[in-house]
């Protein structure tokens, strides 16, 4: 009798459902020690974000992305959580004004002095296999303060305004290293990482 498990190979291939550098360079660096070769979405392949969370998002992209490629795929959906704005920017994070320093300077404008600073970033991950199905899914949250007024030069996004008062500094001023073992998607990889291996190696 032929052993049809014996047939499956491992797949060795993950394309990444991004169009934001900024996460690829992150991703890049969290799925380094796999022994996975990372292809990047092609870039006409655009998905309408129409989920009202950010892992029905992160799901939505995966599975478009894996469909259309027919290969395994992994998206990232994550924005900033602002309590005082009842949670804007949120699932809109990436469309809150035209340009990244408009996008911060809205939400300065909207807190303006409200002493209430509190918010958090949060990064939902999926993984799905090539017919669009979701094989992984999980959500990571670092919570931190937003400032007055940005600070420090690293990172993308949201990043100089977000203050962690752990570190008595913003995303922008931290290292890469420290920005990925305490971040967002940091805590959503070291959930993920582990059955990232199980299927990938
Ligand atoms: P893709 O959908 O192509 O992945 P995107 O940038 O549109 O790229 P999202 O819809 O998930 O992605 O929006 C995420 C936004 O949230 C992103 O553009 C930033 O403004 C913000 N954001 C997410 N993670 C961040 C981080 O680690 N540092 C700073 N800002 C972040």
């Amino acid at each position: 009798m032929t052993n049809f498990t014996s047939l499956e190979t491992t797949p060795k291939l993950l394309v990444v459902a991004t169009g934001n550098p900024g996460k690829v360079l992150e991703m890049q660096e969290y799925m380094a020690d796999l022994e996975l070769q990372l292809q990047l979405k092609p870039k006409d392949l655009e998905v309408e974000e129409t989920g009202k969370t950010f892992l029905a998002n992160a799901c939505l992209k995966a599975s478009e992305v894996a469909k259309a490629t027919k290969k395994w795929a992994i998206a990232d959906d994550s924005g900033l959580v602002v309590n005082a704005l009842d949670g804007r920017p949120g699932i809109y994070s990436a469309r809150y004004a035209p340009t990244v320093a408009e996008q911060i300077e809205r939400v300065l404008r909207e807190l303006g002095d409200n002493p209430e600073r509190l918010a958090q970033f949060v990064c939902a991950l999926a993984i799905a296999r090539p017919d669009g199905t979701i094989a992984l899914k999980t959500e990571g949250i670092c919570h931190g303060e937003i400032l007055y007024s940005p600070r420090g030069n690293c990172g993308f996004g949201y990043d100089p305004i977000f203050y962690l008062p752990s570190q008595k500094k913003t995303f922008a001023e931290i290292s890469p290293e420290t920005k990925r073992s305490l971040s967002h998607r940091g805590q959503a990889f070291q959930i993920l990482l582990p059955q990232i291996k199980a299927i990938f190696t």
